[in-house]
C-alpha cells in the first residue's frame, strides 16, 4: 500500500535527517514535510507546508488535504529554553501532542511517532545504568510534558488502538543540523567551535556525564522501530536507548586526538547544568535490543571523527 507520511516540526536537528530518510525510503513525492517556519534549503520535488502545530484549524486542513498513512511529530520546545518559557513549552509540547493524537485517532492514521526524551527521569531515578521501568520525577518543564506524553501516548494506544511508538532520545549528535535550546547541545557545539577556533567553552562541568547517540544511530534506530511488527513491542509508552556515555572532559579528549591545539575550558553558574544533573549519566536499554533488535553502531571515537571529517567538508 502506498504511504502518505506527514512530518511535523521537521526543520529541526532530527527531524531534517528523519524527513531526508523517510524521502529515500518511501519517495519524495509520500512525504510531507511541515513546520512554523519555511526551511532554509528546499530541494526539488519536495513538499513542505508552513504549520504551527497549536493551530488547530491548519492541523486540520493538512490531515484532509494529505490523508496520512503514518504521522511524526517532532514540534517541541527542548530542556533549556523549557526553562525560560516553561508554560509556552508546556502549551507546545502537550497541546500540540492532543491536537495530533486526535487528528490521528480521527482520520485512522495507521502508524505514529513522537519522540521523548531522557529528560522524564529526575532526580531521584537511578544515575547509572537508568531502567526503562525506575522512579521517574522529572524537575524540568520539558521533562514533564515529556512524562505526561508518554502517558497519553499509551492511554491513545489502549483506548483508540493508535499505534503510535515512541524513543526517550538521549542528546543526538550531529553535523547536518543543529539543535537548539537543548541541555545535551554542548556535545554538538563542541565540534564547531573545535574546527573554527581551536577552544570551546563549555557550559557543562567537565565531569557531567549524559547518555548521547550519534545521528546515524539514531535514524536507524527510529526506522527500525517504525518497521517492528507491532505483537513485538512490549513498550507503548517510550523506549529507552543508547549510544555511548561520556562526559565533556571524554569527549575534549577524544576531539585533541585529531585536533592536538583544542582546548577546552568550563564555565560556573550556567542553568542547564541543573538540567544535566537532573538526569541519568546512562541509561540501560535492553527492552529495546530484545523487542526491535535496537544496535547502535557508533562509538565514542567513532563519531568524534565522523563529525570532524563531515564539518570540515561542510
Ligand atoms: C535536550 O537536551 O533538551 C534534548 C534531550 C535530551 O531531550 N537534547
Amino acid at each position: 500500500m502506498k504511504e502518505s507520511i506527514i512530518m511535523i516540526g521537521a526543520n529541526g536537528q532530527i527531524g531534517t535527517e528523519l524527513a531526508a530518510a523517510l524521502r529515500k525510503k518511501f519517495g519524495t513525492e509520500n512525504v510531507v514535510t511541515s513546520d512554523i517556519r519555511q526551511p532554509q534549503v528546499f530541494a526539488e520535488g519536495e513538499i513542505f507546508e508552513t504549520i504551527n502545530v497549536l493551530d488547530q484549524d491548519a492541523l486540520v486542513a493538512l490531515f484532509e488535504k494529505y490523508k496520512p498513512t503514518q504521522v511524526y511529530l517532532l514540534a517541541a520546545m527542548l530542556s533549556a529554553t523549557g526553562e525560560q518559557y516553561p508554560m509556552k513549552a508546556w502549551d507546545l509540547n502537550m497541546t500540540g501532542l492532543l491536537n495530533v493524537l486526535n487528528l490521528c485517532v480521527e482520520h485512522k492514521v495507521q502508524k505514529v511517532f513522537w519522540p521523548s526524551s531522557i529528560a522524564v527521569f529526575g532526580p531521584n531515578s537511578p544515575k547509572e545504568n537508568t531502567d526503562q521501568y525506575c522512579v521517574m520525577d522529572p524537575n524540568t518543564m520539558y521533562g514533564i510534558s515529556k512524562l505526561a506524553g508518554e502517558r497519553l501516548i499509551e492511554y491513545y494506544n489502549g483506548k483508540y488502538k493508535l499505534d503510535i511508538r515512541s524513543i526517550r532520545y538521549p542528546g543526538i549528535i550531529s553535523w547536518k543540523a543543529q539543535p537548539g535550546g537543548g541541555t545535551t547541545d554542548y556535545a554538538v557545539h563542541i565540534f564547531y567551535e573545535a574546527l573554527k577556533n581551536n577552544r570551546y567553552e563549555c557550559f557543562l562541568s567537565e565531569n557531567t556525564g549524559l547518555p548521547m547517540l550519534y545521528m546515524d544511530d539514531a535514524i536507524e534506530g527510529t526506522l527500525q522501530l517504525m518497521d517492528a511488527p507491532k505483537e513485538s513491542l512490549s513498550i507503548r509508552s517510550s523506549y529507552n536507548i543508547t549510544g555511548i556515555s561520556f562526559t565533556p572532559k571524554d569527549l575534549a579528549l577524544e576531539i585533541k586526538k585529531i585536533l592536538p591545539n583544542f582546548v577546552i575550558t568550563y564555565s560556573d553558574n550556567d542553568p542547564r547544568q541543573a538540567i544535566a544533573d537532573s538526569w541519568p549519566s546512562s541509561i540501560e536499554d535492553s527492552t529495546a535490543r530484545n523487542d526491535w533488535g535496537w544496535q547502535p553502531r557508533f562509538d565514542l571515537a567513532k563519531l568524534t571523527q565522523d563529525m570532524i571529517e563531515n564539518l570540515k567538508t561542510k
